[in-house]
């Protein structure tokens, strides 16, 4: 639970939409910080994240994307970082100690969501959402 005064000035802006995974994960995660939040949707199949306003925002045209005064930022995984820099009370608690594990965990993340549908991690690993971290194609 984060303190007041790590809490924003005003509710966090997360533009996207109800069924995004992407999306879906900044949610829970400004949920488990209990960060204030205005979901933002947009309808894709309506091209409202190709609009000159939203692309503005994110040049690839993607959800996530939020707000944070004068923060602008895509991209679930920097957004995930930064809430967890900027807001959590104790950021160690979400992330591995050391750099090259921090490095492998966000690596492997991208990698599982790439090709690995369904993975999971040992008991009393980091809170990494894969196992093994990396694992090269053959
Ligand atoms: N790397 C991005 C990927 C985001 C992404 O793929 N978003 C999808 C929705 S789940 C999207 O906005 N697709 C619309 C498009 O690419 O035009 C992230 O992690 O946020």
């Amino acid at each position: 639970m984060n303190t007041a005064a790590t809490r924003p000035a005003q509710p966090i802006k997360l533009y996207g939409n109800a069924i995004s995974g992407h999306v879906h994960r900044v949610r829970l995660f400004l949920s488990m910080l209990d960060l204030p939040f205005e979901l933002i949707e947009l309808d894709l199949r309506q091209r409202a994240n190709r609009t000159p306003e939203f692309l503005a925002r994110n040049p690839f045209g993607q959800v996530p994307v939020i707000e944070d005064g004068e923060v602008t930022l895509p991209d679930s995984n920097a957004i995930l970082v930064y809430l967890n820099e900027r807001y959590a009370a104790d950021p160690a608690r979400w992330m591995p100690p050391t750099r090259w594990a921090r490095r492998a965990c966000s690596a492997g993340s991208r990698w599982r969501r790439a090709r690995w549908p369904t993975v999971r991690r040992p008991r009393g690993s980091w809170r990494c959402s894969v196992w093994p971290p990396i694992r090269p194609r053959r």
